[in-house]
């Protein structure tokens, strides 16, 4: 019956996201609106990248196609899109883009209380060769009606009221969480709607793979180095994890959130925080962690914990599987 019930009785992202809001009495709609706005660049983003081999949407920015027209690099197009259809929703105030060196003050008369923060799309290395790639992005709220400042996008990840990605993969995948959970919809192309297909997804709590690009070995630190050596040479009498790297964050995490294990990016010798970037990429990410049962950590402290000084400031993160995460943090605190 139930298997019925889901194709008869859809739950698609709005409905669901309705229904959350409908538990705040105070919400008018706003956040609905802000969403519906994302995700239509999801799904704009979404066919782009499924026509970029024929459309020769990929290629170099600034190239000129046939026609005679300028080609865009699909990053350079993706962040368009998002930036547009995000000021146009009339529901956001400040946007900060990874494409972007400066963050977006919008205009007053399209102001709205929310900001957000995104990577419209992550993992370009993986463009030209069609393997997953991703939207990130995250959603804070201005806590007042004051001009908006810089400061209202320098908050630790624990204020972020919203976050979320979309894969671009064999099928189109948003998850988001809003604070209480994670759900995840598959875009149903026939229907051009997201529909729930991962309701309240949790993490395991242990899991068989590990997640970091290999080749910075020689400039690992003691605790990352140990820990990798940990999940091929396991000294406890369990077996030897798998490795998988995508070298596409949202793929990488993805995979994380649904089967288990752990997902890094350390610092090393020649990058001392890492590589991925604080407000676009480890705190969504670490968000959704938490938010399924796991934890996001930077080697240091909880990565939600962090405070960030500047738009595009990195850092070290480890995240995954609640018990995988807790033996990279013993490893950290015995190097102490
Ligand atoms: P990008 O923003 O230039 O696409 O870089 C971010 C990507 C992440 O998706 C991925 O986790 C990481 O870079 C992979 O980096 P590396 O190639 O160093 O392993
Ligand atoms: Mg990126």
């Amino acid at each position: 019956h139930s298997a019925d019930a889901q194709r008869t009785d859809l739950m698609t992202i709005t409905r669901f996201v309705l229904n959350e809001q409908s538990k705040y009495p105070e919400s008018r709609g706003d956040f609905t609106i802000l969403l519906s706005h994302i995700v239509l660049g999801c799904k704009f983003v979404c066919s782009a990248v499924n026509k970029a081999g024929l459309a020769k949407l990929i290629g170099l920015a600034g190239e000129t196609n046939v026609q005679g027209e300028e080609q865009k690099k699909l990053d350079v197009l993706s962040n368009e899109v998002f930036c547009k259809a995000l000021i146009s929703s009339g529901r956001t105030s400040i946007l900060v883009s990874e494409e972007d060196e400066d963050a977006i003050f919008v205009q007053p008369s399209l102001r709205g209380k929310y900001c957000v923060v995104f990577d419209p799309l992550d993992g370009s290395s993986n463009i030209d060769c069609g393997v997953s790639i991703g939207t990130i992005f995250g959603i804070y709220m201005m806590n007042d009606n004051h001009e908006p400042i810089i400061e209202d996008v320098l908050q630790p990840g624990k204020n972020m009221l919203a976050a979320g990605y979309c894969m671009y993969g064999s099928s189109c995948t948003f998850v988001i969480t809003t604070g209480s959970g994670v759900n995840g919809f598959t875009l149903d192309p026939s229907l051009g709607e997201f529909i729930l297909t991962h309701p309240d997804i949790k993490i395991p709590k242990k899991g068989k793979i590990y997640s970091v690009n290999e080749g910075n070995a020689k400039n690992w630190d003691g605790p990352t180095a140990s820990y990798v050596e940990k999940c091929k040479f396991p000294t406890d009498g369990s077996p030897a994890k798998s490795l998988r790297y995508i070298g596409s964050m949202v793929a990488d995490v993805h995979r994380t959130l649904l089967y288990g294990g752990t997902f890094l990016y350390p610092a090393d010798k020649k990058s001392p925080n890492g590589k991925l970037r604080v407000l676009y990429e480890v705190f969504p990410m670490s968000f959704l962690m938490e938010q399924a049962g796991g934890q996001a950590f930077t080697g240091k402290e909880r990565a939600l914990d962090l405070v960030p000084t500047k738009l595009h400031e990195r850092s070290p993160i480890f995240l995954g599987s609640y018990d995988d995460i807790e033996e990279i943090k013993a490893l950290y605190a015995a190097e102490e």
